[in-house]
């Protein structure tokens, strides 16, 4: 391995395949190309705050160009970065109704690539953290044609690699195959993911519990119990602390590092709370499990839950695998 100091994100992922001789380096090549995609949807997220001077997103910048908004942006940057590497057979994104069909003159390949390309959007004017977040997957429907919604309908568990990218003070890119969680951080002089977090392992247990308050009188009891729980409670010999972005990358990507956990619960108005089981739980599920950490919907490990539709939305509980357990618990008590 090449000194960690420099360890750039192409270096890490052909270093990971050379370790792995059966690997067919297909894998290399997506991570690698998301890695560019990353790059140039940050530039542009950067760019967010100047939308009163080059013109508004969605309306026409000085130069009558239609200036995108952002999510569209980010979504047809990823569907033009990793539509022609030959490696997908399909691909969907949160930001399209229906599954993604290769161009017909494009080769098919054996992967499925599943994305949210700019979760937290409506973060951007405050110039807020906002992230893309995305789940890969290998088909499962016979043949070399066109993949199907059966291919993006596999659970969690089935994921071939799992990653994020948050855009933050800091551009870094998160990601893991199901075996160690590694964090890269851009460097905009050089133009190059770096290692910055190697090998990450979620605490234990943590201080920070992070959910949406505002929705309390909706909660289930258990989840109003256990947080009552922790603010009548110390952790170390000081209170526990409430942080909540309201960007599940910015979130999660606290709670990998920090510990505690992260909850967007079923609730009385929508039982089936607000996150997406294929596009946001999964992939930070998988992520999650392999920092070490835990994931659930109050009842059911995330990553086994078998997706019946491509927006379908789940309750989740995730982060620090005692902090999981434990509101686990309240849950089931108050059943
Ligand atoms: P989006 O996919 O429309 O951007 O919504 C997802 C976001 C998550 O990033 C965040 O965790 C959640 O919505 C916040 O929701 P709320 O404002 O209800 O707390
Ligand atoms: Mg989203």
């Amino acid at each position: 391995m090449a000194t960690k100091r420099f360890m750039t994100l192409p270096r890490h992922i052909l270093e990971g395949e050379k370790a792995h001789p059966e690997a067919t380096g297909e894998l290399s090549s997506i991570l690698l190309q998301l890695g560019l995609a990353a790059k140039l949807i940050s530039l542009e997220v950067n760019k967010a705050g100047l939308a009163n001077i080059i013109g508004f997103t969605g309306q026409e910048n000085v130069h009558g160009e239609q200036v995108k908004k952002l999510d569209i942006f980010a979504h047809e940057m990823l569907i033009k970065a990793m539509d022609h590497g030959g490696h997908f057979c399909v691909m969907a994104s949160e930001e399209e109704e229906d599954i993604i069909h290769l161009p017909p003159n494009k080769k098919i390949g054996k992967y499925v690539l599943l994305f949210d390309p700019l979760d937290g959007s409506s973060n951007i004017d405050a110039n807020i953290s906002i992230g893309t977040i995305f789940s890969i997957y290998k088909r499962i429907s016979t043949g070399n044609g066109p993949g199907t919604l059966e291919d993006c309908l596999q659970p969690g568990y089935k994921q071939e690699v799992a990653g994020y990218i948050v855009y933050g003070s800091s551009t870094i890119f998160v990601y893991t195959t199901g075996h160690g969680v590694y964090g890269f951080t851009l460097d905009p002089a050089f133009g190059e993911f770096l290692l910055s977090h190697d090998n990450i392992k979620i605490p234990k247990n943590g201080r920070i519990y992070s959910l949406n308050e505002g929705n309390y009188f909706s909660w289930p009891k258990g989840l109003k119990d256990y947080i009552k729980y922790l603010q009548s409670n110390y952790y170390d010999g000081k209170p526990y602390q409430a942080r909540y972005v309201g960007s599940m990358v910015a979130d999660i990507h606290r709670t990998l590092l920090y510990g505690g956990i992260f909850i967007y619960p079923g609730d009385r108005r929508n039982p089936k709370g607000k996150l997406r089981l294929c596009y946001e739980c999964n992939p930070m599920a998988f992520i999650v499990e392999a920092a070490g950490g835990r994931a659930t919907d109050g009842k059911q490990r995330i990553l086994e839950k078998k997706p019946e539709a491509l927006h379908e939305r789940t309750p989740i509980y995730i982060g620090s695998e005692e902090d999981v357990l434990l509101v686990e618990k309240f849950l089931r008590e108050s059943r």
